[in-house]
């Protein structure tokens, strides 16, 4: 029994997703991809690595796999306040959105099967948000849910770059949703479709993390190195973070489609804007308790204690913060080496190093030793 698209569309969209898009299943779609992991450009990530032949194919993830529907979920806050404490990534601040959207997506199966009156199962359909094997930027491209703009983000026409992105693969044929719009010999165009001459977020990135139009190279991007990245950030990058303590919004922020964008219904979204209120100093002074009260249930928990001490010792060396010297050179001493090499190149940065060496006998620590002796 075929199944009603604009039926789907609107039941899929009472469920809370902003974006309900269809595109049809095509084979030869992750060349790109494989020109990225040549290219490097996915760092340690070797789970993008191995997965490229899934991420390529569809029919390998879900045999029989004919559409994908891809659904987009609009995070845009203008509450989300970032002048007082440390930059973090909007996305974050809100609970979990892959447990959120999750929920969601179980619910969207279930509105599938009911569509299909009984001649669709669980067998014809697989969902995924973020996690999955699935180039979800260029589904969403395919599907005319946005285009893929040259700082590599899926932009909506409606919601600018402030969008999570879903897919739902599955066996049922529906007829696909235009992209956005075809070039003259109408194929699908190079990333950068709608950006005409503007090239802002390719000028703002911190670290020149985007050599090309669409083109991330993660090795120098804020967002990978420090979230993705569990070790020693590389110090030629530590000033580009800036004030970034997890993730980097600028190459969206600064793209001139946001203009359009209004704030989320935020149905599937429970919003935890007052993580934005701590401070440096509150940051570095926390327990492994306090860690795990505080962001509990949000995905910023994954960087671990370790990942935050380590990212917040780089922000107070770059924004001058002596207010947290203290704080950082008690974590000279901490368990975890990275924090440790951050901590005493912070404090080096920000009160040289008589004070390291009244602190501890930092010489004899072979995590920190780089740090030390190296130019700060
Ligand atoms: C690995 C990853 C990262 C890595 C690498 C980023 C990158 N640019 O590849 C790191 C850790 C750096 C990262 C950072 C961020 N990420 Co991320 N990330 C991913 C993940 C898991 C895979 C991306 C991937 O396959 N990269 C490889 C490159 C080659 O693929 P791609 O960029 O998707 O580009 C493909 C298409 O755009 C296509 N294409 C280009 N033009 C066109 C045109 C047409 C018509 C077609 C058909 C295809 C097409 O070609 C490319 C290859 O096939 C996806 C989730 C997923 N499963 O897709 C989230 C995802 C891309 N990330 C997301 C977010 C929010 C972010 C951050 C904003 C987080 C932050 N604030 O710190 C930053 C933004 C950095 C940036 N400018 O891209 C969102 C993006 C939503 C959106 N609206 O675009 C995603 C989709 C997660 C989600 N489900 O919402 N991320
Ligand atoms: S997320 Fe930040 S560091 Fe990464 S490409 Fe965009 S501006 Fe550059
Ligand atoms: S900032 Fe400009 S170049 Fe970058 S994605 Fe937006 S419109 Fe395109």
């Amino acid at each position: 029994m075929a199944v009603e698209r604009e039926e789907l569309r609107s039941r899929l969209r009472e469920l809370g997703f902003d974006e309900v898009r269809f595109a049809r299943v095509e084979p030869g779609f992750g060349s790109k991809l494989s020109e990225w992991i040549e290219a490097g450009y996915h760092a340690d990530m070797e789970w993008m690595e191995r997965t490229v032949p899934k991420r390529s194919d569809p029919a390998l993830v879900l045999p029989g796999a004919r559409s994908v529907i891809m659904l987009g979920v609009n995070y845009w806050s203008p509450e989300i306040a970032r002048a007082k404490g440390p930059a973090w990534a909007r996305y974050a601040l809100y609970s979990d959105y892959h447990d959120t959207i999750k929920a969601a997506l179980v619910a969207a199966g279930r509105v599938l099967e009911e569509t299909g009156g009984g001649a669709v199962t669980a067998a014809d359909y697989r969902y995924y948000v973020d996690t999955g094997p699935v180039i979800e930027r260029g589904w969403a491209a395919k599907s005319g849910l946005g285009f893929v703009g040259k700082n590599a983000m899926l932009i909506s026409r409606t919601h600018g770059n402030w969008l999570f992105l879903a897919a739902v693969l599955t066996t049922l044929e529906f007829e696909p949703d235009a992209p956005v719009r075809k070039d003259a010999a109408g194929r699908e165009t190079e990333p950068g479709l709608l950006c005409g001459k503007c090239t802002r977020c390719m000028d703002a990135c911190p670290t020149h993390a985007l050599p090309k139009p669409g083109v991330v190279d993660a090795r120098r991007c804020v967002s990978y190195q420090t979230i993705e990245n569990k070790g020693i950030i590389p110090r030629e990058l530590r000033a580009g973070i800036g004030n970034r303590i997890y993730g980097c919004d600028t190459c969206l922020e600064v793209c001139p489609w946001n203009r359009f964008a209004q704030a989320g219904r935020r149905v599937l979204l429970a919003a935890r804007y007052g993580l934005a209120d701590l401070t440096l100093r509150e940051i570095l002074e926390l327990t492994p308790e306090r860690f795990a009260a505080v962001f509990k249930g949000t995905a910023i928990k994954r960087v671990k204690i370790a990942g935050l001490l380590r990212n917040a010792s780089i922000v107070a060396a770059n924004t001058g913060a002596r207010e947290c010297l203290g704080a950082l050179v008690a974590l000279t001493d901490h368990a975890s080496p990275v924090v440790r090499a951050h901590a005493v190149w912070a404090v080096r940065k920000l009160a040289g190093d008589d004070l390291l060496v009244a602190a501890r006998a930092v010489e004899s620590d072979p995590a920190v030793l780089a740090e030390y002796t190296g130019a700060v």
